[in-house]
């Protein structure tokens, strides 16, 4: 079932459960090359998210600032993009470049993510897909300017959501995980997926 949220488009239950526990095994694949790290911001405040990438590029923070490099930080390149997570984009975006960039978020219990834009992208009107596996996660969804009212929504394990129009420019964040929500992660905790066109 496809929900309209302002410009997010979000299909609750896109996934079987047979397809995302295919999914989280491609990626223990993925993460044994490039492991999660904890990035911090420029300003040094280490960020609660653990990340990867796989694909041309990932998207780093650290004290030199944000940007999109060609390496892990310890200097391995990006795995390839599972063709299983390419073929969720070229469904959900007909039409559009293949993304360059798979981020791996990874959320324990207690991580968040405030809001935010996210433009560290060439091209904004390339769509962004995102993928949830795992626990339940609160999203909520704001305005293109900071501020203003928002709407909220649990991403569940199996959901994918699109962000194209204005939802791209649109500032989100995640508030919190419901520990314990899923059994798709031996250890629990929740794996988000977003898919861009980088350059
Ligand atoms: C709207 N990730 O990686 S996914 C991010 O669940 C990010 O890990 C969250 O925000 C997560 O930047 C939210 C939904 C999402 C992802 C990317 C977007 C919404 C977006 C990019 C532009 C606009
Ligand atoms: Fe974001």
């Amino acid at each position: 079932s496809v929900l309209r949220v302002r410009d997010f488009e979000i299909h609750a239950g896109y996934l079987s459960l047979e397809q995302q526990a295919a999914m989280v095994a491609v990626l223990r694949e993925c993460l044994a090359q490039a492991p999660l790290f904890q990035p911090v911001t420029p300003r040094g405040k280490p960020m609660s998210v653990r990340m990867s990438a796989a694909g041309e590029f990932g998207w780093i923070s650290d004290r030199k600032g944000y940007r999109y490099e060609r390496a892990h930080p310890s200097g391995v390149g990006w795995p390839r993009i599972p063709d299983t997570v390419l073929s969720i984009w070229r469904d959900l975006a007909p039409g559009a470049r293949d993304p360059e960039c798979c981020l791996i978020n990874w959320y324990d219990g207690s991580a968040k993510m405030g809001m935010h834009q996210d433009r560290d992208e060439a091209d904004l009107t390339h769509p962004v897909v995102s993928i949830s596996l795992g626990d339940d996660a609160l999203f909520r969804m704001g305005n293109t300017t900071r501020g203003g009212k928002t709407d909220s929504v649990w991403l569940r394990s199996g959901d994918v959501v699109v962000m194209a129009g204005a939802a791209r420019r649109a500032y989100h964040g995640i508030d919190r995980v419901r520990p314990d929500s899923s059994t798709l992660l031996p250890k629990g905790g929740r794996i988000n997926l977003t898919l861009r066109v980088v350059t």
